[in-house]
């Protein structure tokens, strides 16, 4: 048995059924909630679905799946002895790289012996009496716990198109975010690629060297950064690890938690040449942080509208054809929709194997046997692979049947879009909480400090109930409201919602549109939670009341 495979058996079997806290998910969240839970003398558990940790980068095995933030920066920092004791062997690591970080985090910190895998939670109902969480999986284990938490991933609850006709459709298909652990071979193969977000934006280019024939449908044209990926150079590794904790601090200091240095002032102030070297410095340097190359990017029409002239400019550079150079350029504001990091994907468009089929022109009407009808003709393929993304934020959490005081279930709480205070806690749920929640910076910043941040606070949060002598605690309602307007309120003021986006919810069909994360930046952020735990965590409710219930393994 390799340490990636599971060696405890369920909760349940070993009679196992109460615990201080419930951790759903075993990503980079659940893994290191755990490790905070335990430090903390709790009894705690997590269950996962998959059969293995890791969560994005565990369902992730697509060709190409790597990360689009330095993994020197997209790494934890709460242990020196992990720090210094990995090394990244490329500026940005490939899924295997960053899967294998996360098995050496389990078993570095043992958290295995406490992880249920292939496992689902399929509902939580909170129980006022008792005032613990009733927690059900799919394998019908029924457990109990005070602290019930969310680590489900914003990122994790994929989408494949609701098309008719997929089911006769009589070749293979998958989806990027459930990927066979055995790989696809392509050789051959002619295939569909249906989406041209991040993901199928880093498996065109590799799977149209191996196919036959590759059609990439596309709805809406993307804009994409070189990553200008390659390996880590030893001497910038090797300083890093002597100096991580400067490196974290520039972390700390960041908008987005990237090292980076922004100019102090916005883009249409500059004069046109400083501009243009500015743009091109941040274009030679690569991927995310063209986005922070001047403050207001994401802010200022006048300042986006330079930013996407000089990014569609280089985008039509690298198509020799002139006409569909224009077919995959964008026209919303650079940067409202995630900003994608690539590695030679517009020039795969010059290969004699690739054809670049336009939603827009010729819209897919349905999955036929043999392959895929558009309005233009039927494409004949092998394979069809969707790359057509998740219902990010809240459909992991609202997949699970979760009722909080009173019976209320989360899905008609959030039935008009999600509410949360500061993106940790909902009213109505005490003692839930949720990692990178929806009101949080988490998706407009880089995951794994955001991450750390959230199960940081949380950690303080519950040693201070400990001290103090409370039982629960609990978002109250006008916080929330109000958490929720000031959302709103500065996401209003940039320009994301010019895009159809999974930032907005216009991805998915059906669901309810708003802007999710929170757009204020990371250092307000955590400036305002720190204050609000300085502030005897104002805005929740901390109740000391003693439950009616035996607390066998209660430690807090
Ligand atoms: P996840 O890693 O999504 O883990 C959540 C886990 O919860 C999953 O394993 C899932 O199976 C499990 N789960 C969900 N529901 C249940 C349930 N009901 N019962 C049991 N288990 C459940 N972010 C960045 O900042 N930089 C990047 O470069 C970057 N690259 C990415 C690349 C890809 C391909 C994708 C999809 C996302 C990327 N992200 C990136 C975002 C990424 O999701 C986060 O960085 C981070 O990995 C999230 O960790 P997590 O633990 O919060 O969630
Ligand atoms: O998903 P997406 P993703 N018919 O939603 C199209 C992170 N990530 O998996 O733009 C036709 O971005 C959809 O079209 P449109 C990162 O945060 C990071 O690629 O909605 N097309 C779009 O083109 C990222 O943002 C990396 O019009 C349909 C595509 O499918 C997030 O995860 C790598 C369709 C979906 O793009 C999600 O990325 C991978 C339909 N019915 C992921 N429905 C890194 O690089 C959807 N589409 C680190």
């Amino acid at each position: 048995m390799t340490s990636t495979q599971q060696d405890v058996p369920c909760r349940e079997a070993r009679g196992e059924t109460e615990f201080d806290a419930i951790v759903v998910g075993a990503g980079f969240a659940g893994l290191y909630m755990l490790h905070k839970l335990r430090e903390l003398g709790m009894k705690a558990t997590a269950i996962e679905r998959a059969d293995g940790v890791g969560g994005t980068w565990h369902w992730n095995r697509y060709p190409g799946c790597r990360c689009d933030i330095e993994s020197l920066a997209y790494s934890y920092s709460f242990s020196e002895e992990l720090q210094r004791e990995w090394t990244w062997t490329h500026r940005y690591a490939a899924q295997p790289e960053i899967l294998s970080y996360l098995n050496h985090v389990a078993d570095r910190f043992d958290l295995r012996k406490d992880i249920q895998l292939s496992t689902s939670v399929t509902a939580a109902h909170y129980d006022d009496a008792s005032a613990t969480w009733a927690v059900e999986t799919d394998s019908g284990e029924r457990l109990r716990s005070r602290f019930f938490v969310m680590a489900t991933g914003c990122l994790s609850d994929r989408q494949v198109p609701n098309f008719a006709g997929l089911e006769s459709f009589r070749g293979d298909w998958y989806h990027t975010g459930a990927w066979p652990h055995e790989g696809v071979d392509f050789t051959g193969k002619r295939v569909a690629v249906i989406g041209t977000g991040s993901s199928g934006i880093q498996s065109i280019p590799l799977i149209a060297k191996q196919a036959e024939r590759l059609y990439v449908l596309q709805r809406t044209p993307q804009f994409a950064i070189p990553a200008w990926n390659g390996p880590m150079d030893p001497e910038v590794m090797r300083h890093t690890r002597e100096n991580y904790a400067d490196y974290r601090q520039k972390i700390l200091d960041s908008f987005v938690a990237v090292p980076f240095e922004t100019q102090d002032h916005g883009a249409h102030e500059a004069d046109p040449q400083t501009r243009e070297a500015v743009f091109e410095a941040a274009w030679k340097d690569g991927g995310y942080l063209m986005l922070l190359a001047y403050p207001d990017l994401i802010f200022d029409e006048r300042s986006n509208a330079h930013v996407s002239a000089f990014v569609k400019q280089k985008i039509q550079a690298r198509i020799d054809d002139a006409s569909l150079a224009e077919k995959l350029t964008p026209s919303y504001p650079f940067g409202a929709k995630r900003l994608c990091v690539d590695t030679d994907y517009f020039e795969t468009y010059n290969r004699d194997n690739v054809t670049l089929v336009s939603l827009r022109e010729t819209p897919l009407q349905e999955i036929i046997p043999g392959g895929i009808r558009t309005s233009g003709g039927d494409l004949d393929v092998d394979v069809i692979v969707f790359a057509t993304g998740f219902d990010a934020m809240t459909g992991a959490l609202l997949a699970v049947d979760i009722r909080g005081r009173n019976g209320i279930a989360l899905r008609d709480a959030w039935a008009a879009g999600p509410k949360s205070y500061l993106g940790i806690a909902v009213s109505g749920f005490p003692n839930m909480f949720t990692i990178t929640g929806p009101g949080s910076p988490s998706v407009l910043s880089n995951m794994v400090p955001a991450i750390e941040q959230h199960v940081d606070w949380l950690g303080a949060l519950l040693t201070y109930m400990r001290d103090n002598g409370f039982e629960t605690v609990e978002a109250e309602r006008e916080p929330e409201l109000d958490w929720a307007a000031r959302v709103d309120e500065i996401a209003s003021a940039t320009l994301y919602p010019r895009a159809d986006s999974w930032y907005m919810g216009r991805n998915v069909p059906g669901k309810v549109e708003g802007f999710m994360p929170f757009a204020g930046g990371t250092i307000m952020y955590r400036e305002i939670v720190e204050d609000i735990a300085a502030r005897g965590y104002s805005g929740f409710a901390l109740d000391s009341r003693t439950p009616a219930r035996t607390v066998e393994h209660a430690t807090v």
